[in-house]
């Protein structure tokens, strides 16, 4: 069929009523892409997933001649994690990068990255992720029929923040009241190191902060800036407690909708943003915290000791191996060496 061209049709739309013009008007002087998939995220637009999203979403629309589209709604504007992971469950949005303690809600084997003090530096992280115990992760997603792509997204090493004061060893989390994710390994965690944590979607942490509802809150540097946690909390403690990632997944029947050639297209653009974003974040770990030092923060960096051997005592990492099984906490090891 010939092309409508943009003069005819803005010569025709003139006759048509106000009402049917709305704004999308220069839009149909192109054919709608065939498929128009929509993407869910938690993160404000500033964060490097959400620029190398939009990269990845505008190289497949080029790729494919126009043929796919993704449209991506940041910042919980289609609801908070828990609420998008059953809309990409049940296909009411086709992408979601929910962090691995998150879809650990539904996939338990997923928070495995999450143990505490499992991961001493990325060449670890990756090392795991983008090898066997990645590849475990994502079988066990495949069996929800989520579709995830190969390479995870950096979210960081979790940082402690409060209102109230340092924290130089696990005695002073005695008692804390911490907001953690909506993650029963975030739970059991802060529980063995003594804290009082509770659940919240990220869309929700600002405000507790802000109300005193909680008074401390755990996340990467990168997080604590674009999201302005700064602005609520006084001292990050640099606990480095958990290494925490996104998988970027896709609703099982909508990615098997995609013919093979496009299929191709999607993973290709979004697993080469997904590395650009690692090197992102990255390069932001360089200076962030200087930069949340100026903006008031006050940081210390307590050792590890005290944390790990309150977990050891608590029963963390025996537990946790056992819910984890011997296979997912095996590949985990390959990579990091003996746990516990
Ligand atoms: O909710 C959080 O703390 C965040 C942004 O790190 C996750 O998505 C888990």
């Amino acid at each position: 069929m010939k092309p409508i061209s943009r003069r005819h049709l803005l010569r025709h739309a003139a006759a048509l009523p106000a009402a049917g013009l709305g704004l999308g008007l220069p839009r149909f002087a192109q054919a709608a892409p065939e498929f128009s998939l929509k993407y869910g995220n938690n993160l404000p637009l500033t964060h490097p997933l959400n620029i190398r999203a939009q990269e990845a979403a505008d190289r497949v629309l080029k790729e494919s001649g126009g043929r796919v589209e993704i449209k991506i709604f940041p910042n919980n504007q289609l609801g908070g994690d828990t609420d998008m992971l059953s809309q990409v469950r049940s296909g009411g949005i086709d992408f979601f990068t929910p962090s691995a303690l998150v879809v650990a809600t539904l996939v338990p084997v997923a928070a495995i990255n999450a143990v505490g003090f499992a991961f001493s530096d990325y060449g670890q992280v990756w090392k795991a992720m983008d090898g066997g115990l990645g590849a475990h992760v994502r079988e066990a997603l495949a069996k929800m029929r989520l579709h995830a792509f190969e390479k995870m997204w950096d979210n960081g090493f979790r940082q402690t923040t409060t209102s109230n004061k340092p924290i130089q060893s696990a005695a002073d989390m005695s008692g804390m009241k911490i907001r953690v994710p909506v993650s029963p390994l975030s739970i059991a965690m802060f529980k063995g190191l003594g804290a009082a944590p509770a659940s919240l979607q990220f869309s929700e942490v600002y405000s507790a902060l802000q109300t005193k509802i909680v008074d401390a809150q755990e996340n990467p540097l990168p997080i604590i800036q674009v999201a302005k946690l700064y602005e609520v909390q006084k001292y990050c403690s640099l606990t480095n407690h958990i290494w925490d990632g996104f998988w970027f997944i896709a609703n099982g029947a909508s990615w098997g909708r995609l013919p093979p050639d496009l299929q191709k297209i999607v993973a290709g653009a979004i697993n080469d943003a997904g590395l650009k974003q690692r090197e992102d974040i990255k390069k932001l770990n360089e200076t962030v915290q200087a930069d949340l030092a100026a903006k008031g923060l006050q940081f210390n960096a307590p050792k590890s000791d005290s944390f790990r051997a309150a977990l050891r005592e608590a029963g963390f990492y025996a537990d946790w191996k056992k819910r984890f099984g011997d296979e997912a906490w095996g590949l985990l090891e390959q990579a990091v060496g003996k746990l516990a």
